[in-house]
């Protein structure tokens, strides 16, 4: 029987994509590189370091480790600068109601995201107070598709990943729901990836895996 739910954060609770598309343009944008949403999409769920990575393949040229990281401080200053403007009501009612009868209904819920921005999007948008459990960039090594984001939050909250199912929008997400040995909720994107395990169109149809 479940217990909990591990949720991602961008592209699940609230969308933080197209800060992280407008911040990463800056940087493409001034290397030459042809970054476009299609390419964005592929950014989803893997880390920042891996993000410039997929970025930088767009080019012919090598970068030394100083030089991508400097690119990396860069876009996340960027994009820090963006996440000010954040607030409550970038997160929808659905989204609030839903966790709120999760709640209700006894399951333990965490966060299980690649962000290590993922404290100041708490913060801002307030959704810190619905979670049991926060595993993030922060606590990680190895970053999606590796399993460790949510085999973290899974024991925060003093679960087994059978005990637990995962919300995920991105490929890499689902991927390392499966790793993990978790149950996987797929919506947006993840919805129509073959390796999701049950895919919902609207938030609030989580419920229906929740009795
Ligand atoms: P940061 P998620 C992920 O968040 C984003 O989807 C991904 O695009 C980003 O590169 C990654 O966080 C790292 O973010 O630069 O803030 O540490 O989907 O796992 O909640
Ligand atoms: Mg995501």
């Amino acid at each position: 029987m479940k217990k909990g739910f591990i949720f991602d954060l961008d592209g699940v609770l609230c969308f933080t994509d197209i800060y992280h598309f407008k911040a990463w343009k800056v940087i493409a944008d001034r290397l030459g590189l042809p970054f476009d949403e299609k390419v964005n999409d592929r950014l989803r769920g893997v880390s920042r370091m891996e993000s410039l990575r997929i970025i930088l393949s767009l080019g012919d040229k090598t970068y030394t480790d100083e030089e991508q990281l400097a690119m990396a401080t860069e876009k996340n200053e960027i994009y820090r600068t963006l996440l000010n403007e954040m607030k409550p009501s970038d997160v929808s009612n659905e989204v609030r109601e839903t966790l709120e009868e999760l709640r209700n209904r006894g399951y333990k819920l965490s966060i299980g995201s690649s962000s290590k921005n993922t404290p100041t999007i708490l913060e801002k948008t307030d959704l810190a107070k619905y979670f049991d459990a926060v595993s993030d960039g922060n606590n990680i090594t190895h970053s999606k598709p590796d399993p460790e984001v949510f085999l973290k939050g899974a024991q925060f909250l003093g679960l087994e990943p059978s005990e637990c199912y995962i919300v995920e929008d991105a490929e890499a997400g689902i991927d390392a729901g499966v790793a993990g040995g978790f149950t996987t909720i797929g919506i947006g994107p993840a919805a129509m990836y073959s390796k999701t395990h049950h895919p919902i169109s609207t938030f609030k149809d989580l419920l229906n895996y929740a009795k």
